[in-house]
């Protein structure tokens, strides 16, 4: 439950820095990050770059702004990307990828939101006289509007190792990509190590207040630092923030399993009403839901559960999405449950 007394499933962006990521804000180090001073924010690069497997990496304020620099280093305007039909970049970036980038999306619909190489190469378009040329493939794993599904490593490899052969590059949207490593039991440095750029969040199920990274060739993050300050993410002072995320960092992935573990509870209990399916394989820390049978519009439900208190976000009609985190542990599931299923008897 948070402090507004709520249990708040909507996301998992909805968590609240810990303790000790409190305490590592009061005492963080910084200086002005635009000048490349502030330590913390430095440590943080350092350290996610590391981790990642990749030369260097670029704080930046949100998943948002790293997917829009990510996309703007491997394009030009005109060119096409393509990216899962469901995609967040598609779906819920504003249409920044046409806006910034001057790019279209090249939908593609893969089951259970995993692209395959397969498909992929099928909808890359050469340089012509009438259509809009492939530059760019982007990836999301975890992928969030397909529940939270995995794409396996040697999925990503494969896809990754294709494109570099058709001299295309691969942007990988891992918002929740420790999600994804915390199912495969596989290290992110692996499932990353394909991608010529990566965004993964702080903000989400690692519990940091603010921020995202985005990492790649040394090349390219100082290309892509250039145009975080275009887009206003010079952010001064953020040493404040980046100590929270060192935190999220270093200490957050190790417990991602059990908010899975409550993500599976949630879906094998909610599979007994019959009101219910779950849409997806639950790998991951979010559950899809579909109440149609219930004669209810998903946003009726969502209303019917807040006068309950409990916060489940629709997606559309039929559909609603809910997600574990670190601030709604066992005990609160089981009441949500308790609610879910007062609402829908
Ligand atoms: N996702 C949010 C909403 O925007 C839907 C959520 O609650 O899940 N990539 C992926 C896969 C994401 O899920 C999100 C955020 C982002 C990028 C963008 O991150 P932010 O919100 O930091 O810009």
């Amino acid at each position: 439950m948070n402090e507004t007394g709520f249990i708040d499933l909507r996301s998992d962006t909805v968590t609240r820095p810990t303790a000790a990521m409190r305490r590592a804000m009061a005492e963080a180090e910084v200086g002005d990050d635009v000048y490349g001073e502030d330590p913390t924010i430095n440590r943080l690069e350092r350290r996610a770059a590391e981790i990642l497997g990749k030369q260097a990496a670029l704080f930046v304020p949100s998943g948002t702004m790293g997917n829009t620099i990510g996309v703007k280093l491997h394009t030009r305007h005109g060119q096409e990307v393509i990216c899962e039909a469901r995609s967040h970049l598609l779906e819920y970036e504003l249409a920044m990828l046409a806006w910034f980038s001057g790019c279209v999306g090249r939908p593609v619909r893969a089951a259970g939101g995993v692209l395959r190489w397969e498909q992929v190469k099928q909808e890359i378009r050469p340089l012509g006289p009438h259509r809009a040329p492939t530059a760019l493939i982007e990836l999301e794993n975890t992928h969030n509007m397909a529940g939270g599904t995995v794409t396996p490593l040697e999925v990503m490899t494969e896809i990754c190792d294709g494109a570099h052969n058709a001299g295309l590059k691969v942007h990988l949207d891992g918002a929740r990509i420790f999600n994804a490593a915390a199912h495969l039991g596989t290290t992110v440095k692996d499932l990353c190590a394909g991608a010529d750029t990566v965004m993964f969040c702080l903000s989400k199920g690692l519990c940091a207040p603010v921020g995202s990274l985005l990492a790649g060739e040394e090349e390219a993050i100082a290309r892509g630092r250039l145009y975080r300050k275009r887009l206003g993410g010079g952010m001064r002072q953020a040493g404040v923030l980046a100590a929270a995320g060192l935190i999220a960092l270093e200490e957050m992935p190790a417990r991602l399993g059990e908010d899975h573990a409550n993500a599976r509870f949630m879906a094998e209990e909610m599979a007994r009403i019959p009101a219910v399916r779950i849409v997806h394989r639950v790998e991951t820390n979010l559950v899809i839901f579909d109440i149609s049978a219930a004669g209810m519009a998903a946003s009726e439900l969502s209303r019917k559960l807040k006068e309950r208190g409990v916060l489940i976000n629709p997606i559309d009609q039929r559909l609603l999405r809910l997600a574990t985190h670190h601030d709604a542990p066992r005990a609160a599931c089981e009441r949500a449950l308790r609610v879910i299923e007062e609402c829908l008897h």
